[in-house]
Parts: structure tokens; sequence; C-alpha cells
């Protein structure tokens, strides 16, 4: 059976679509070598000192480990060097990430998550990169403004993530459909393995972290309890919970079987007032991939995709998946309002 590669399914696109040049697919390769690499040394944990943590704390008030420091090193490294972008942000950088005044510069603004979950990596549990790429309005030569970074996720050109996993995955989107592939290590390419991927409707399962229930609202506390209420939900029966607690894993495996991913604000908590995961380099990104692949997004109230970043490290409500389930939600904090 003829296989197709990565990057020929990316210059067939390029050449049914005026948005794909030739500039973005080497945007696009580039960031498939980097993803290879780092794919190379998270399969190596537990053999080589990767493991743990560096002691440093990042910009979320987070503990980096030694893996994230990694991921996000040979990314900023590539794709400074890519020759067309004019700014990166990452989820472990306080600010914009420039493009150094000797190194060619483009139109495009690439954002990512380097490696998503990574907390739960010295337990061999998958993780992931997110990625979302916009495009810069107005022509310029240096490196691109806060202000002009600030985009709206309907604003974005391509969104996608690469899982590491059982195998490693490639998922991403032009707005033209979400296609799939899975890393062959034998021939270091990434082969279509899900062509056009859709999203059921309705889903089967919820995942949240429930051990929040207490700092949760009324509102929040009904959403979750309809999904497991066989006399509500529409189903007879309950939703399944699956929660692994790496947001790319979880989603994932959402996309493919329906279902919905829940991260609400933890009205109690004082360190979470909007919930933990970033706008910019997680909800946005996985939005896009969601609506092509026929299922939405919400923060409870408005798309995840009409949402104007007032800062890089914005942080969010989300509610992602089925139509129906996100429809669901949606209507429910809706009457209590
Ligand atoms: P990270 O990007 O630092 O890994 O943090 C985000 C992760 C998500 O992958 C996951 O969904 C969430 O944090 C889990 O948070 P919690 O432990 O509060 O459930
Ligand atoms: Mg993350």
């Amino acid at each position: 059976m003829r296989q197709v590669t990565v990057t020929e399914h990316l210059l067939l696109h390029q050449k049914e679509s005026p948005m794909a040049t030739g500039r973005f697919t080497s945007l696009l390769n580039e960031l498939i070598l980097s993803a290879k690499i780092i794919s190379r040394e998270v399969n190596k944990a537990g053999l080589v000192d990767v493991l743990g943590l560096t002691g440093e704390i990042n910009v979320q008030g987070e503990a980096v480990r030694k893996l994230d420091e990694y991921a996000n090193s040979v990314l900023i490294h590539r794709m400074q060097r890519a020759g067309v972008l004019c700014a990166i942000g990452s989820e472990e950088n306080a600010d914009l990430v420039e493009i150094p005044d000797h190194l060619p510069k483009g139109d495009y603004i690439l954002i990512f998550d380097p490696l998503d979950g990574s907390t739960n990596i010295d337990a061999n549990v998958n993780v992931g990169t997110i990625f979302s790429i916009l495009k810069r309005k107005e022509k310029s030569e240096c490196s691109a403004r806060l202000c002009e970074v600030l985009q709206k996720g309907a604003e974005q050109v391509a969104a996608g993530y690469f899982l590491y996993g059982t195998s490693t995955m490639m998922v991403y989107t032009t707005g033209r459909g979400v296609h799939g592939f899975t890393l062959d290590p034998s021939v270091g390419e990434f082969l279509l393995s899900h062509p056009d991927i859709k999203t059921p409707e309705k889903g089967k399962i919820y995942s949240v972290n429930e051990g929040y229930w207490h700092y949760w609202d009324e509102a929040t506390r009904e959403v979750v309890d309809y999904f497991k209420n066989p006399a509500l939900n529409g189903r007879g029966k309950p939703y399944s919970q699956r929660y692994i607690g790496s947001l790319v894993a979880d989603f994932h495996r959402n996309l493919l079987y329906g279902g919905i991913f829940l991260y609400p604000a933890d009205m109690q908590d004082p360190k979470k007032p909007k919930g933990k995961l970033r706008l910019m380099c997680e909800a946005s990104p996985l939005a896009f991939i969601c609506r092509e692949a026929g299922g939405a997004s919400s923060d409870g109230e408005r798309d995840i995709l009409d949402i104007e970043p007032s800062e890089l490290h914005e942080r969010v409500p989300l509610f992602i998946g089925s139509k129906k389930d996100v429809a669901m939600v949606e209507e429910i904090y809706r009457k209590h309002k």
C-alpha cells in the first residue's frame, strides 16, 4: 500500500491553498524536525538523565522539568533559524522570544507549549507539544511586538500537536480538515494514519479533575453532574470518566472517541480563578482543531476562538469536545447567570 508522508501531504495542500506558500511548508517542516528530536529524547526517558526537575520555576510558577527545558530549547533554537517567523511565544518564557537581528525573518508567529502534561512524565505518561501559527498583519523586517501577537484563535492559520505516546503522532489543521500522522521510526517519517478526523457530535466520555469539586460554583457542579447522571444526559447511562492529566492526551482520545474535556474556573481557589489552561498556547490551537473536526469549544459562555487575548499567558476556563456536549455546558451556565 502506498503511504503518504506528511511532507507529501503538505505539498499537496500547498497546491490547493493560496495561503499555504512554500514558506509555510518550511515552517511546518522545521517544526516536524524539532518534534522528531524531542520524541527521540522523550523515548530515552528512564535510560539517560532526562527525568526530574531543573530546580528552576517558570513564568507560570511551576517547577521546570529537564525535559520541559530540553523541548523548549530545541523548539526555540530551530524555529528562530527557520527564516519565516517574526516572533515566538512559549509557555515556558515570560516574554516573546525575539528573532535575533542577524537571522532572516518572515510573517509568521509561532506560539507553543513545548511539553504539555510534563508533570506526568516521570511516570511514563503521554505528553505532547501543542502549537499555534498566526500571521502578522503588517509587513515589517523586525520582530513582532506583543500587540501584533495577541490575536484571537479564529485568526490562526494553522494549529496542531505532537503526541509522544505509544507511538508519536502529529495532528494538524490549516482550516481544511484535521489530519493525523504516525511517526514510523524505521523510516523517520510521519505517515498519514488518520485522514480527515471527525469527532462524534455527542460523546460518551467526560474528562475533568473532579478533585476540585469543592472549589467549584453551583453551575460547574451541575455541569459535571449532567455527564454523570443517566436520567439527564440523554444516554440512559453515565458518561465514562477518563482523565490522564495531560491535556493533549486527554484531548486526542476524546477527539477520536467523542467526549468532552473540562477545566473550569476554580472559583474558591485564589490561584485559579480562570482555571489553569492558557488561551494562546493550549486552548486556542486545540479549539481550532476541534472545530475543524466538527466539535466545539467554550469558556462556558463564548467560543474559545472568539476570545481576544489581553496577555500572552492569559488563562481561560476550557470546555472542549463533542458539539452537543459543549452546547449543554453553555446552556447550564446560561441558566445560572
Ligand atoms: P503543563 O502545560 O504545565 O503540563 O500544565 C497543563 C496540564 C494539562 O496538560 C493538564 O490537563 C492539566 O495541566 C492538569 O492539571 P490538574 O493537575 O490541575 O488537573
Ligand atoms: Mg500545557
